[in-house]
C-alpha cells in the first residue's frame, strides 16, 4: 500500500499519522519507512536493505513496512545524503565517499593502506572500533546522520585501460573517483589525474575514454559490467570498500524503546550477514571475470614488494589528513590507529 493510500485508510479510521512514517489507528502502530540504497537488485547495499526490510517486518508481525529503493530512484548519491538529513528518507546506505565536503573527518576511509589485508580483522575492527562508531558517529550527528554500523563490501581493486603495475603507471592516468577530497589527494599522491563522477555515468565513461580507470570491490566491478570496457584488473587490495548504514538522527531518537531495540538489533546480526553476502559475491565475480572470453580481462596480481612502493606514497596522505582534513587534529586516525595495531596488525 503507498504512503499516500495508507494515510486515507488512517484517517478513515480515525487514526493519525505523525509525518515520520508512524502511524496510530484502531488496529495498532504501524510503521512505513524509505530505505535507499546506491546500488541495483542484485548489488551487495540493494541486498541488505531487502534482508533488513524483511527481518523487522517479521519481527514486528508485520508492523514494520520498508520500502527499498535502488540506486536512481530517487536521484544521484549525494541527492540521497540529503534526503536521509531531510528526513524524506529514514534509512540510507551511505559511502562515506559522497559526504568528504560536509563531514570532514568521513574521509579517513579515503586513506590507502590503513585497513589490515584482511578483509575479517578489518570487519572486526569496523564492528568494534569507539573510533569510528563512536567518535565519528558524533560528527556525522552533527549533520543529521547517524551511522549505526559500519561493513566491508570488500577489498578495491582497480581496473584500468593500461596495466597499472607501479605508482608510475598513474602518471597522468585519468581516474575515476567519488567525489570526497581526500579520494582524488590519494590518486594525486600516485601522480594520477583524478575526476569524481556518480558511477550511473561511469560505463559510458570508461567505454568512451573520457577516464582510464577505476576502484571498486570485483562484485560491482563484475555485476556494473565495467570490466567489459576495461582492459586489466590489478589486484591491488589497497582498501577496503566500507558502507555506513545510517538513519535520520531525529527520526531515530524519536522512536519508541522497543522500535529502536528491534532496529538496534537487525543491524547488528546483518553485519555477520552482508559480510557473508559480500564474499560470496566477491568470489563469484572474479569467476566471472576471469571465464569471460568474450570480454578478456588481464589480471594483475601484485607482489607485496609491489605493493609496498603504492603504501610509501600514499602514508604521506595521512599527514595531510591530520594537518588540513581533519577537524579534530587527527584524533579519530590516531585512536583508530591504535585500535588497528591492537587487533594485532
Ligand atoms: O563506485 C561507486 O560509486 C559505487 N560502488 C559501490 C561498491 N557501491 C555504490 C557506489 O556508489
Amino acid at each position: 500500500m503507498s504512503l499516500v493510500m495508507l494515510s486515507m485508510v488512517i484517517a478513515a479510521c480515525g487514526g493519525s499519522d505523525d509525518g515520520n512514517g508512524n502511524a496510530s489507528g484502531d488496529g495498532g502502530e504501524t510503521y512505513n519507512w524509505k530505505f535507499v540504497t546506491e546500488e541495483v537488485d542484485g548489488q551487495v547495499q540493494y541486498e541488505y536493505a531487502e534482508e533488513f526490510a524483511k527481518r523487522m517486518n517479521e519481527k514486528s508481525d508485520g508492523a514494520v513496512n520498508i520500502d527499498v529503493y535502488e540506486f536512481g530512484g530517487l536521484g544521484s548519491e549525494t541527492d540521497q545524503v540529503e534526503q536521509l538529513q531531510n528526513g524524506t528518507v529514514q534509512m540510507a546506505i551511505m559511502s562515506p565517499g559522497f559526504t568528504g565536503n560536509m563531514v570532514k573527518e568521513g574521509q579517513i576511509f579515503a586513506l590507502h593502506f590503513l585497513f589490515p589485508d584482511s578483509v575479517e580483522q578489518t570487519q572486526q575492527i569496523l564492528n568494534d572500533s569507539e573510533a569510528l562508531n563512536s567518535d565519528l558517529r558524533e560528527l556525522y550527528e552533527e549533520h543529521s546522520i547517524s551511522p549505526l554500523a559500519y561493513w566491508t563490501e570488500g577489498a578495491m581493486q582497480w581496473t584500468s585501460s593500461k596495466p597499472i603495475e607501479k605508482p608510475a603507471d598513474f602518471e597522468n592516468f585519468k581516474m575515476r573517483t567519488q567525489t570526497s577530497p581526500l579520494i582524488l589527494k590519494s590518486y594525486e599522491a600516485y601522480g594520477a589525474d583524478p575526476t569524481p563522477m556518480s558511477w550511473s555515468e561511469l560505463y559510458t565513461a570508461l567505454d568512451r575514454g573520457t577516464v582510464e580507470g577505476q576502484e571498486n570491490p570485483i562484485f560491482f566491478i563484475g555485476d556494473a559490467s565495467f570490466y567489459e570496457v576495461q582492459d586489466y584488473m590489478t589486484l591491488s587490495n589497497h582498501n577496503n570498500y566500507v558502507a555506513m548504514t545510517t538513519v535520520n538522527t531525529d527520526w531515530y531518537a524519536g522512536l519508541d524503546d522497543e522500535m529502536k531495540t528491534m532496529v538496534d538489533e537487525t543491524v547488528k546480526e546483518m553485519q555477520d550477514w552482508v559480510f557473508e553476502e559480500q564474499k560470496k559475491q566477491n568470489e563469484e565475480y572474479l569467476e566471472t571475470i576471469k571465464n569471460d572470453t568474450e570480454n578478456p580481462t588481464e589480471i594483475i596480481e601484485l607482489t607485496e614488494e609491489q605493493r609496498k612502493a603504492f603504501k610509501e606514497k600514499a602514508l604521506p596522505v595521512r599527514d595531510f589528513y591530520r594537518s588540513d582534513v581533519s577537524t579534530v587534529d587527527g584524533q579519530v586516525l590516531d585512536k583508530l590507529l591504535e585500535e588497528i595495531e591492537a587487533s594485532g596488525e
